[in-house]
């Protein structure tokens, strides 16, 4: 049994990782590249590229050591069937949700742009939930896979820290879940978001979960 500490805030933790999971949230074109969904709400998608480089470690750290990884897409139906009309009609994008953009359609599942950006690309074999809303149990299967692999904690990061991200992990607590969020794995459009969203989550004791920097959880994966 894998057993490693890691270092953490609000408290240093003790993780089983063969009971662990990795969950990469929303790592799409349409967030994270020019032509998406991110870009018609009038965002700077630039801002998300930090999480790129330490993301890529902790994902190669860990295939290695053969943790579960589940990668997550928000989307949705090409006939909108399951887009609820007040997302799709709220604000003032450029493009709305299912609108004919430079990278397909937005938003829209089996479109270049919905699709995760090349240099996070899931391996064969690793799930990928395609989800309807902010949160990853959402309407998906996700909590009946992590149930069915006696998951217990999850190692979160992705995009964006305080919309999808942090909807995710609130998800997760209400469910049992430990979650160790990854605070240089995650972004924002909104660096201020950004930090409240982390601080949001380790306050209190930790009410939502744990913080750490992708390194401290790499050197655990990487240890014998
Ligand atoms: N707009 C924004 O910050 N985020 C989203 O719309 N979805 C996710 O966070 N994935």
């Amino acid at each position: 049994m894998a057993v490693k500490r890691i270092e953490a805030e609000p408290s240093t933790l003790v993780v089983e990782l063969d009971h662990a999971a990795l969950i990469i949230i929303d790592m799409q074109r349409d967030f994270l590249e020019p032509g998406g969904f991110g870009e018609t709400l009038g965002n700077n998608v630039a801002l998300l590229k930090a999480a790129v480089p330490p993301l890529q470690k902790l994902l190669d750290a860990a295939r290695a050591c053969k943790m579960l990884i589940i990668h997550t897409r928000e989307g949705h139906r090409p006939d909108l069937s399951d887009a609820p009309k007040h997302k799709v009609e709220r604000g003032e994008p450029s493009l709305r949700i299912g609108a004919p953009g430079p990278m397909g359609r937005i938003l829209i599942r089996g479109e270049p742009g919905h699709d995760i950006i090349p240099e996070l690309y899931p391996a064969p074999g690793e799930p990928v939930i395609d989800k309807p809303g902010k949160g990853a149990f959402y309407q998906t299967d996700l909590e009946l896979m992590l149930k069915n692999r006696e998951i217990d904690t999850l190692f979160v990061c992705g995009v964006t820290t305080e919309v999808c991200v942090n909807t995710t992990v609130r998800e997760a607590n209400d469910r049992g879940f430990r979650c160790i969020v990854l605070s240089d794995c995650c972004a924002s459009y909104f660096p201020e978001f950004h930090a409240a969203g982390l601080a949001m989550i380790k306050a209190q004791g930790g009410i939502f979960g744990w913080v750490a920097a992708s390194p401290h959880v790499v050197a655990a994966m990487d240890s014998p």
